[in-house]
């Protein structure tokens, strides 16, 4: 235990380090302005506009084993990031609320820069579009220690938002293989979020699903850079 925690003690003071080596200050109540990208890392999964929320610690876009907010619901369902950002918009815990530029296509980047004082974490999500409701994310990416002209960047899981069965069905993946339904208010899954497990296709024997082995993926399938300027 104690060898343990004094490895942990160690990691954490490389990090400090290494995100404070290049000077600069990190008042608060300052506008700091980070740019946020995201990469869709998976071979044949579109990823819906992203949506990007710079916040306190006391706002939860997702959190592993609670149900979906009804907005997360909508992302992760049909890839509408708006209702997200309207609601985000609203509360005094979030700094700023922005969405992407527009759909992520396997192997691109979209961009976009975020400020406003007294921010400690920036969430972002964004939709697998040939999915029921798969969406890749993070939830809290701590920036309180991250200094002018510096940058993080972390690799991202896919989620299941629980909030819809992985039929796999046309008629219910919104994406280009599918073009069916989007988010509907039925909730006939596990109703909390999950890291997901993955999707069948016709090609492992599920008859009636639209996708392919191409539409499989492997974790991570995204990668999100985090630079404050
Ligand atoms: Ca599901
Ligand atoms: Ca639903």
């Amino acid at each position: 235990m104690i060898m343990k925690a004094l490895y942990l003690a160690g990691s954490l003071l490389t990090a400090g380090l290494l995100l404070g080596g290049c000077g600069g200050d990190s008042d608060p109540s300052e506008t700091a302005m980070y740019k946020v990208t995201l990469t869709n890392l998976t071979y044949a999964q579109p990823m819906s506009p992203m949506a990007v929320v710079l916040h306190q610690k006391s706002y939860t876009l997702f959190d592993i084993g609670s149900s979906a907010s009804v907005s997360l619901e909508k992302l992760a369902e049909g890839g509408d990031n708006s209702i997200l950002l309207d609601k985000a918009d609203t509360k005094d815990e979030v700094t700023a609320a922005l969405g992407g530029n527009g759909l992520i296509l396997p192997g691109a980047t979209d961009s976009l820069t975020i400020s406003g004082v007294n921010a400690e974490c920036i969430s972002v999500a964004s939709m697998l579009v040939n999915t029921n409701d798969a969406f890749t994310g993070a939830s809290c990416i701590d920036i309180s220690t991250l200094k002018k002209g510096t940058q993080s960047s972390m690799t991202l899981v896919t989620y299941d938002a629980g909030s819809e069965e992985n039929s796999e069905s046309a008629g219910t993946i919104p994406g280009p293989v599918g073009g069916g339904e989007g988010y509907s208010a039925t909730r006939d899954d596990r109703d909390f979020v999950t890291v997901h497990n993955g999707v069948i296709t016709v090609d492992d024997g599920l008859a009636d699903s639209a996708l392919s082995m191409t539409h499989r993926w492997d974790n991570p399938t995204a990668k999100v850079t985090v630079e404050r300027l």
